[in-house]
């Protein structure tokens, strides 16, 4: 699999872009049931990780809640995009996921970890790219992230409680598909007016010389750990630590 050049200058000029039919029906099925199930026991335990005013929920840390997630680590269709934006030796930040409930309103704009944290100008080269990966078609009106194409190019981050932009886009995409782009866009999960939730896995990926926000190197379960292959490995960060004592 491989990027085209035409791909290469949409994600530098507008920053983001829609990779079709990276996922099939049945994984479609697959990752939906099983990231509402464990939404579910998570709520039950008195772990889940709510958010947009309990309209929402993250859950997070894949890679140890099953094997299935290992998939969407080193996916062949999508790696390319992030070599594009963030090099050859790219590194996993998390492996998560975002559920939008019936009636969560608009979130507010942000840019991605750790350019929130970074003073303006924003670098000028791309230092994190994030991707949602469909579970369910994406519209205006279920929650389709709401983002401000080329705005990285102004290397400016949302003041603090914006909403709103003029060149919002209200993603559109089919399930299946994955929407992927530089941090540096200003992005956020839409309003959901529909009655059903919306659900997103997401990977978000940063160069190997950024912190990544999940210490797989230390938290991931030895079983996962097992199962990675050398590419995986390097995706969870095991080839860009610093260095022990001499
Ligand atoms: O779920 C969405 O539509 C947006 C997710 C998001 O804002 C993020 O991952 O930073």
């Amino acid at each position: 699999m491989s990027i085209t050049e035409a791909q290469k200058k949409q994600l530098d000029e507008q920053g983001c872009i829609v990779i079709p039919d990276v996922l099939s029906d049945e994984e479609i099925e697959m990752y939906r049931e099983d990231i509402l199930r464990i939404a579910e026991e998570e709520k039950q335990s008195g772990s889940a990780l709510r958010h947009s005013n309990d309209h929402g929920q993250h859950v997070r840390w894949l890679p140890n809640k099953g094997e299935i997630y290992d998939k969407l680590v080193a996916h062949p269709k999508v790696m390319p995009f992030f070599e594009h934006l963030l090099g050859p030796d790219y590194t996993l930040s998390t492996l998560t996921s975002n559920i939008i409930d019936p009636g969560a309103p608009d979130g507010g704009y942000h840019v991605d970890n750790v350019l929130g944290g970074m003073p303006e100008p924003l670098p000028s080269f791309p230092l994190v790219a994030n991707s949602l990966w469909l579970l369910d078609d994406f519209t205006p009106e279920n929650g389709g992230t709401r983002h401000v194409p080329g705005i990285h190019l102004q290397q400016i981050k949302p003041p603090a409680g914006t909403t709103q932009h003029p060149d919002e886009v209200r993603l559109s995409a089919s399930k299946g598909s994955v929407f992927l782009f530089n941090g540096a866009i200003w992005h956020s999960a839409g309003a959901n007016k529909t009655d059903r939730q919306r659900v997103a896995l997401i990977c978000f990926c940063c160069r190997s010389y950024i912190k990544p926000m999940f210490d797989f190197v230390h938290f991931l379960k030895p079983e996962a750990l097992e199962r990675a292959t050398p590419i995986m490995r390097r995706l969870y960060g095991f080839d860009s630590q610093p260095r022990p004592p001499d």
